[in-house]
């Protein structure tokens, strides 16, 4: 048994998405000083990745799973903090939460599992679903166009956008260590297929690409290949690392306005 796994029986269907996800977040952090991670999740079938990885884990409410990491790097800023999430779970339930965790640059990872539907409730659309969509709650399709989740994480001002694809762990373990890496506000957006409400993996498998990481730091390029795939149907789907300047994050920034202090002296005063 790896220091990584736990006990409990894994209950993802056979195939899922989930399954790369959880095998490259365990190749990325298993070289890290495991007291120094916690992981949250929402709610939903990504959620239950917290369960089967050996590190402090907070299992929150649909939609809260970036408050909650948040909140836990606030009060303990040595941690690295990452917040797993769905589709539903951040861009239709805590959209939000996304949206401004963004936007303040706090300093966590967000991984966002997108297949693409509510999977857990057994495949209704969400805000990342194809128009036209046919599932529980839109037998006759959805009568709306997804959100690129990425062109809102710029319009966000988040600071490192990615997207990788859970079949292709290699590349998604390399990216997770970038955004890991990053100080500041990080955003993996992987795709996945539900296999079996929203079977996607010979699209992806088809049409992924992987891309050099070269003008990080300009949006104007970072737009282009976010746009480059618009959730539509077929057409080449970049994956990679699209922006990345660096910016302090947002608790040094509130909490350092007392510049002789340091953050651990201040949160002492404050707690
Ligand atoms: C406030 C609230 N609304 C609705 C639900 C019901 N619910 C549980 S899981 C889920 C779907 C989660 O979808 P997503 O976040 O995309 O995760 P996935 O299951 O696809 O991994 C919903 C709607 C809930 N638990 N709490
Ligand atoms: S319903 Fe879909 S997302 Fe949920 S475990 Fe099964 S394949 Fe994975």
């Amino acid at each position: 048994m790896n220091k990584l796994d736990t006990n409990y029986k894994n209950t993802w269907c056979p195939f899922c998405g989930n399954f790369g996800i959880l095998a490259a977040f365990k190749r990325a952090i298993e070289n890290e000083d495991l007291n120094k991670i916690a992981i949250t999740s929402g709610i939903g079938c990504h959620a239950k990745i917290v369960d089967y990885i050996n590190v402090n884990s907070f299992y929150s409410l649909h939609g809260r799973s970036i408050p909650a990491a948040e909140g836990i790097k606030l009060a303990n800023p040595e941690l690295k903090v990452i917040a797993f999430t769905g589709d539903g779970d951040s861009l239709n339930e805590g959209i939000s939460h996304l949206i401004h965790a963004a936007k303040r640059n706090t300093d966590i990872t967000v991984i966002l599992h997108n297949n693409r539907l509510f999977a857990l409730t057994t495949g209704q659309f969400t805000a990342a679903s194809e128009d036209g969509f046919k599932g529980r709650s839109t037998p006759m399709g959805a009568p709306e166009s997804p959100i690129n989740p990425l062109e809102l994480m710029l319009a966000s001002n988040a600071t490192f956008i990615s997207r990788s694809y859970s079949g292709n762990i290699k590349h998604l373990e390399e990216t997770m260590k970038k955004a890991l890496a990053h100080k500041g506000f990080s955003i993996i957006e992987v795709i996945e297929p539900c296999v079996s409400f929203y079977n996607t993996s010979d699209l992806y498998n088809k049409n992924t690409y992987v891309l050099e990481d070269s003008d990080l730091d300009s949006k104007e390029k970072a737009l282009e290949k976010i746009r480059e795939w618009n959730y539509e149907g077929e057409g080449k789907i970049p994956l990679g690392v699209f922006y990345k300047v660096d910016k302090k994050p947002y608790f040094e920034r509130v909490l350092t306005a007392k510049k002789e202090e340091t953050v651990e002296q201040i949160l002492e005063e404050l707690i």
